[in-house]
């Protein structure tokens, strides 16, 4: 077969607009077909695309994965992380047994009575002495819908602390935000199907050929073929998607903004507007238009340093496009200035009624799993099934459904935040934090800081893991979690498309899937509802998705009539899917009215400049009921500049083979070997002037840090460097001591509205590592 590492994409299958997507059936197995005892349904779990696929078993062991042709999302396609990416589940180094740090300060194994008595334990006692708000919880977004709901519940509804967030935050906050900030509520409103429609594409920050591998070969099969959308591409790289694209913008970082304005000045200044459907759907046109104005394409070409005639040309290319459809990423969600960013990509859709009909939509994209059910579970900054928590009529809803008092959950402020959790344990009012299905000790930024604040004395740290880790390292207790394919629940991926994951093995030694630990801890602790019952009276997960389900029933992700056994005939379901939609929904807002009414609305959102939040009165007194709101911003500069001491700005991000931090696929042998260390990418320009040649040993700092490893020349603009965030030190070679990890460099700040961290806007300088004699440095 293919090495697919190599062959990422596989071979090409041009089609015409509005053709279907040729179906092509990936598999990888390590056994003979005919040994295949059964074939599990499932859905990928490495990245928000979600591809449909079953898993092999064989004598009670994975033994591979095959696409199914029939999904709609990827019609059997799978990339290298989907076809290679499950063998990590039998690495030999699985957590198996809980363990617990014992008087020495070791962490040695346990029984579960022991370790889930040291947590509940705990946790009474923190909660005695000082009270629920000294309890913190900070999830997944790779966990499944069910085990998410149940950590919303035990939290908000039987703890009773507003301390509960996701690493979504770090992820997609500020796509659930610029969703809500422009539409009133979270939810992409297209369909993949639109990308088979489009004829203009607008990749902003979106590395999507290495991040979403099976996306990029749809995109590219319809560039390969007849009638092909124009391209255009945002990212200061030359990343594949930059190389196929009609106008490359290679951006300087951390100026999206500015490019946004120029782009929708040139929009509004030749016409290419739906003025009848922006008069009638949306509201504040006039103060962008009046805004844009001022942010012609030469002075974005100042800013943003690329041509003007560039700018020019891309302006028409997606303001004269028919059928639009436009993806955010990260290049946009982890600079500074980010929900403002993202919404400008939504102005451009509103601005040429672009949204709600076939070909047109805007994607803020997701890139986790799972983190769609992050944030409709309530599980990060939002009450389950996008309930705002200014609206006490949302509140107490949720309340009647969980028959607690409406006082007993949380809801006098938004949400607390990953970042500002960390502060709240850096001062010791936060004492007690689990961690799960994250690795915070890598992901997170400036990271001496964070590993300092995890492990503080004073805090009880619980890590639930299927790997040890740089977190795990550092826990009081970890618990040996199962991973996919070793228990069942629901995911969402980017275009609201649902599947079911059953389980196909039993997880290693005594591992149990997180949705029978948050079972477990609740018994422990008692959580009871107003009649006395358990607060989570379940079971299955199948009993706390039927709960889960009935919680959306009415709202814009009505998931009410997609049942397990719907799920289970099905080849991938976009909700809201009802009793009177019950095969899905594929496009949002068809009829053009939005989720803004205040009664309806997730939030009631935020200056996307300052981040201030608005308040219920003032937005029922401007009621937009139904219409887009058109938010506009003004370009300001990152807040760390860039000096003679540090001339160059970092940005840290991904590369095709590796998964986040390698937990997973530094276990994997193919994605391992194609991958093995860290790189630093810097353009020919900045490397020439420093003398550093391809494969020379290079030494980044930032005021916050210091990482060193080989620098690649090539491919990224003048100024820029980029060093991928994958590598931390679980698996570094003894001996070698030098910070690996990309967060060592990154700082703690985050976007006003999303809270979501800057990965990709540091001042850094590169020098080269002179060798020694003896080839040490
Ligand atoms: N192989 C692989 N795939 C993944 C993941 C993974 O770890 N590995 N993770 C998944 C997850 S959770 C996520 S969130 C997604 C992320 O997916 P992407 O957002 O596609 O990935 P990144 O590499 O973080 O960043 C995308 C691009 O932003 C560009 N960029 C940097 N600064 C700027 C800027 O100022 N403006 C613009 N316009 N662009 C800029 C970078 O050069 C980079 O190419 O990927 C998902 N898919
Ligand atoms: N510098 C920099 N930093 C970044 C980024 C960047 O671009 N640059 N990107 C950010 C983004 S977008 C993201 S999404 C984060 C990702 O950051 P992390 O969430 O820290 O990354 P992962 O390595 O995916 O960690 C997930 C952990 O969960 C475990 N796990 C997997 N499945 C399960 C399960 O079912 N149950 C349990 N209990 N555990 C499980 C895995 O073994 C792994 O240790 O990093 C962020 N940090
Ligand atoms: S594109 Fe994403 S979901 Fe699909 S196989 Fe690759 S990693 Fe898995
Ligand atoms: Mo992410």
């Amino acid at each position: 077969m293919t090495d697919r590492t190599c062959e990422v994409w596989g071979e090409t299958a041009p089609f015409a607009p509005g053709e279907r997507w040729p179906a092509r059936a990936d598999s990888y197995l390590t056994v003979d077909e005919e040994l295949v005892d059964r074939w599990v349904r499932s859905a990928c779990v490495l990245c928000s695309n979600g591809c449909g696929m079953d898993i092999a078993v064989h004598d009670g062991r994975m033994v591979g994965v095959r696409g199914r042709t029939a999904d709609r999302v990827n019609h059997g396609r799978l990339g290298p992380k989907g076809l290679y990416g499950w063998q990590a589940n039998h690495s030999p180094d699985r957590l198996t047994r809980p363990l617990i740090r014992g008087a020495g300060g070791e962490l040695a194994p346990c029984d579960w009575d022991t370790a889930m008595n040291a947590v509940a334990g705990r946790s009474r006692k923190v909660m005695a002495e000082q009270g629920p708000s000294a309890m913190a919880f900070y999830t997944s977004g790779q966990l499944f819908a069910e085990e998410y709901y149940a950590q919303a519940v035990i939290a908000r509804g039987g703890i009773g602390t507003n301390h509960l967030d996701g690493n979504t935050r770090l992820c997609t906050a500020t796509a659930e935000w610029a969703l809500i900030e422009s539409f009133g509520s979270d939810g992409n409103p297209g369909s993949y199907t639109d990308i088979d429609l489009c004829d203009g594409l607008f990749l902003m920050g979106h590395n999507v050929a290495e991040t979403q591998t099976v996306l990029w070969a749809r995109m590219r099969d319809r560039l390969r073929g007849p009638d092909r959308p124009r391209l255009v591409v945002a990212d200061p790289r030359s990343t594949a998607p930059a190389r196929e694209a009609d106008v490359h913008l290679p951006v300087r970082p951390g100026t999206n903004v500015a490019l946004l304005n120029a782009l929708l000045h040139e929009v509004v200044a030749h016409g290419w507007t739906d003025r009848r459907w922006i008069d009638a759907h949306t509201v504040g046109y006039e103060e962008l238009a009046a805004l844009v104005a001022e942010y012609t394409p030469e002075r974005a070409a100042g800013i943003c340093g690329v041509p003007a005639s560039d700018i020019r040309e891309a302006a028409r290319i997606l303001g004269t496009a028919e059928r639009l459809v436009s993806t955010v990423l990260q290049g946009v969600y982890q600079s500074h200035q980010a929900t403002a960013a993202a919404v400008q990509v939504n102005n451009l859709h509103l601005l040429r009624g672009m949204i709600g009909r076939p070909g047109c939509s805007v994607f803020q994209m997701n890139g986790q799993p799972t983190a769609q059910n992050t944030r409709e579970t309530g599980a990060d900054g939002t009450l389950p099934a996008f309930r705002n928590w200014q609206n006490e009529t949302h509140v107490a809803q949720l309340a009647e459904a969980w028959n607690v008092d409406v006082g007993q959950i949380p809801h006098e402020g938004s949400p607390t935040h990953i970042m500002e959790i960390l502060r709240l344990c850096a001062e010791g009012s936060v004492r007690f934090l689990w961690v799960t299905g994250t690795n915070p000790a890598v992901s997170l930024p400036e990271l001496h800081r964070v590993r300092s604040v995890l492990s503080r004395d004073d805090l009880f740290l619980v890590v639930s893991d299927a790997f040890p880790t740089e977190t795990t390292a550092l826990a009081d207790v970890v618990l040996p979690a199962a991973l996919w394919g070793e228990k069942t629940g629901c995911y969402t991926n980017a275009d609201r498309t649902l599947h079911l994951s059953e389980k196909a093995v039993e997880p290693p030694g005594e591992a149990r899937s997180d949705f029978e630990i948050l079972l477990d801890y609740a018994t422990r602790m008692q959580l009871k509802n107003n009649s006395g019952a358990p607060l989570l009276n379940w079971s299955r997960p199948q009993d706390a998705w039927e709960s889960f389900c009935e919680l959306t029933r009415g709202t814009l992700c009505d998931q009410s009539a997609a049942t397990y056994g719907k799920l289970r005939s099905s080849d991938g379901i976009q909700w809201p899917c009802t009793a009177s939609a019950p095969d899905g929904t594929e496009r949002l807002y068809t009829d053009h009215r939005f989720a803004t009414a205040a009664g309806e609305c997730e939030d009631f959102g935020h200056d996307v400049v300052t981040g201030a939040q608005n308040q219920p009165g003032e937005y029922r007194d401007h009621d937009p009921d139904g219409r887009a709101v058109i938010k506009s911003a003004p370009y300001l500069e990152p807040r760390e500049q860039t000096s003679t001491g540090y001339p160059l700005r970092l940005a840290t991000g991904r590369r095709v083979h590796h998964w986040h931090t390698r937990t997973k696929t530094a276990r994997v042998p193919q994605l391992n070997a194609a991958a093995p260390g860290p790189y630093v990418q810097m353009s020919v320009e900045d490397a020439g002037q420093l003398g550093v040649r391809d494969g020379d040993m290079v030494r980044v700092s930032s005021p916050h840090g210091t990482v060193e490893a080989v620098a690649t020349v090539g491919g990224a603009r003048p100024g820029t460097v980029f060093v991928p965030f994958h590598y931390g030190d679980f698996d570094q070679p003894e001996g070698d001591t030098r910070m690996r990890a990309a967060n060592a460099l990154t700082h703690t700040e985050w976007d006003p509205v999303s809270k979501q961290p800057l990965y990709k806007v540091t001042p850094v300088r590169v020098e080269k590592i002179t060798p020694t004699a003896d080839g040490g440095s």
